[in-house]
């Protein structure tokens, strides 16, 4: 039988293990990219583990997420990530070159590499036909000094588009509508691959706005094949040698399959707050909005920014209407200005904010007490935006622009059919902004005070025994365990700062419990650690002594970051026992290691009601290791030694 893209861009690149789904595998890894918030904690661990060069064949530093600059402490990380990058052998992307995600697509991306990003939107560049997947930091660091990565062999949903999209639907309302039907945890343990009629339709940026959101549904990642539209991207790019055809095998196999009609798809939104939670927007025409966000790592491509510029051209923004937009890199914003879409948008009130991430994670732009947003991002969290009473609804770029008119949720079918004529490209290449690592040679790595040591854990004892310091319900982000925003990206490379503010939307007292306690447990419902890569949320309950998350399940990469951190994610083998667990009650699991050591059953006995409870631990063998050890970083060490005696 025949292969799929994704088992074959697996089989290319694997060294160890086999295509069966579920099974452990370890793959070459051609690529990385981390990004400013997650990345000074990435290049602290790759110091720690004193190599000499990166051994991918392309690593990229991106400073994209927080460039606010409001203290010394963000300069100082932007610094810190352009020395550690000149010391290894790593591109640096400036601050104001751009989104990691739409710079790498446009820059670096190719496909049938294999990427690995400490970001979980890296998927992204599944659009070109990248192997992209996004992950904890320590993943990538280990990927950068050993140019491996270890992971469960996924499987492969097909997602089969017929026909072609009819304006104004647009790429985004394809995701959106898929998310409605799958939800926020359809995607865990699988790879989405996109195949069919319709696929030829969708330009390569049309492509990633769809696997940029495929993070939202929990999955690996996602990926298209590379075809004649990749090909007339990389031209545009000066890449064309670069492209390589790459389809699945004829008759290839998947786990399931899923039509999806391009010609059916209307304007979508996400409604509050959950990017699952969707409508079209014809059902929420008239809800009244206060403010608009154009761009993020999902929309903003240049024709996105020129569709909104089209509908916005000689209109005003709406009185009682903030309309924000940041491009998705320098490249877009100078096409922009070439073109003369940028004129219109200034000219119609927009507010042009630089290129990067911008509000999407909270810097800046947060709405007023009980706002309404509007955003073409991706998440909508409540809090994520830095008001928690505030609605954020995630749509198309160009239901965004009409509403920014009108003051109120619009549908752009409204809109004269001229306004989604051909978009015609502008081939523009300036790379003045990214470092290439022979003109940013350095040995001194320059660390600013704000920069402080990551928690290692400690090898687990024989016995377990803590109480439980926080029962939460499903889906809980990453967002929640650890909050980001203005206040407090600037401490992403200070997990003591950090950790007052674990959980601070949703219980303040817990750093004080934890402190209290001696760390403890937390209780958690399905989906926990879904969104974002931050490692943070790992590193940080790490710090106030968490020793295990009891959940129903999990999301991957969190996953991931917990068993780094050496943390235990331990699954109720029954859902119902989440009621027998109540917060402070005292869980024991004796023998741990000898538990651990001969299988995945785990039995722990609450001290309070002296019942009895099964645990799960599902992970590998290696992820057992590294559990015994107490994190990866006592794992390496630990193997190191061995290969010394
Ligand atoms: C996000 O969109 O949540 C982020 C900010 O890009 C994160 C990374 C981070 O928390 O730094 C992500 O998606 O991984
Ligand atoms: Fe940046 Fe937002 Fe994309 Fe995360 S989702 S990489 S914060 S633009």
């Amino acid at each position: 039988m025949g292969l799929n893209l994704t088992q074959k861009i697996i089989k290319e690149h694997l060294i160890s293990g086999s295509l069966e789904a579920g099974k452990q595998i370890e793959i070459r890894v051609d690529s990385t990219l981390t990004q400013d918030s997650t990345g000074t904690m990435v290049y602290l661990q790759l110091e720690a583990m004193e190599i000499e060069k990166v051994k991918t064949k392309l690593s990229v530093a991106y400073v994209d997420h927080n460039m606010l600059q409001t203290g010394f402490e963000n300069a100082d990380d932007h610094l810190y990530i352009k020395t550690v990058a000149g010391k290894y052998g790593i591109h640096f992307s400036r601050p104001g070159n751009g989104i990691c995600h739409q710079v790498h697509l446009e820059r670096f991306a190719k496909p049938g590499w294999t990427l690995l990003g400490s970001d979980s939107h890296t998927p992204t560049a599944g659009g070109i036909g990248s192997l992209a997947i996004g992950a904890g930091g320590l993943d990538v660091a280990v990927a950068m000094a050993n140019g491996t990565y270890s992971m469960t062999m996924p499987k492969v949903c097909n997602i089969v588009l017929q026909g072609k999209l009819r304006p104004p639907a647009t790429a985004k309302d394809v995701i959106l509508y898929i998310l409605g039907k799958l939800t926020v945890k359809g995607g865990v343990g699988k790879v989405f691959e996109y195949t069919g009629d319709g696929v030829k339709h969708l330009s390569v940026p049309e492509r990633a706005t769809i696997a940029n959101m495929g993070a939202e549904l929990g999955a690996t990642t996602s990926i298209f094949p590379s075809d004649e539209k990749t090909l007339e991207f990389l031209k545009l790019q000066g890449r064309e040698e670069d492209f390589v055809e790459l389809y699945p095998d004829e008759g290839a196999a998947y786990d399931e399959v899923l039509t999806v009609d391009l010609s059916k798809i209307v304007p979508m939104a996400a409604c509050p707050h959950s990017p699952d939670n969707v409508k079209p927007v014809s059902e929420l025409e008239g809800t009244r909005i206060t403010q608009v966000a154009i761009g993020s790592c999902t929309n903003s491509s240049y024709k996105d920014l020129v569709m909104a510029a089209r509908i916005l051209k000689g209109k005003k923004v709406h009185p009682d209407v903030s309309l924000v937009i940041s491009p998705g890199s320098k490249q877009v914003l100078t096409k922009l200005s070439m073109s003369g879409a940028l004129k219109d948008l200034i000219e119609c009130g927009a507010r042009i904010l630089e290129c990067g991430c911008g509000p999407c994670i909270g810097m800046g732009q947060a709405p007023e007490t009980d706002g309404v947003s509007l955003r073409t991002f991706n998440r909508n969290f409540e809090g994520r935006c830095g008001t928690k009473s505030a609605k954020v609804y995630l749509v198309s770029p160009e239901t965004a622009a009409i509403s920014a008119i009108y003051g109120k949720i619009t549908d752009p079918s409204q809109l004269e059919p001229e306004i989604f004529a051909e978009v015609d490209e502008i081939s523009y290449i300036n790379d003045n902004m990214i470092l290439k690592p022979e003109d940013n040679k350095t040995e001194r790595v320059i660390k600013g005070p704000n920069i402080k040591p990551f928690p290692v854990n400690m090898p687990l004892k024989d016995s377990l025994t803590r109480k439980v310091v926080l029962k939460v319900g499903d889906n809980i982000t990453t967002d929640h365990i650890m909050p980001s925003g203005a206040k407090l990206l600037p401490y992403r490379s200070n997990i003591p700062y950090l950790s007052e503010y674990c959980f601070s939307g949703v219980d303040p007292d817990f750093p004080k419990n934890c402190r209290e306690n001696g760390g403890g447990f937390i209780v958690a419902g399905e989906n926990y650690g879904q969104g974002s890569s931050r490692e943070h949320a790992a590193l940080v309950p790490l710090y106030l002594g968490i020793k295990a998350v009891i959940a129903k399940s999990f999301a991957r990469i969190h996953k991931a970051n917990l068993i780094n951190s050496g943390i235990l994610p331990l699954v109720f083998a029954n859902p119902e026992d989440f009621l027998k667990i109540n917060v402070l009650d005292e869980i024991q699991i004796k023998d741990i290691k000898e538990q651990i050591k001969s299988g995945n059953k785990i039995s722990a006995i609450n001290k309070n009601s002296g019942e009895g409870i099964q645990l799960i631990l599902e992970v590998t063998e290696r992820e057992k290791d590294i559990l015994l050890w107490g994190g990866y970083i006592n794992y390496m060490k630990s193997r190191r030694e061995n290969y010394s005696a």
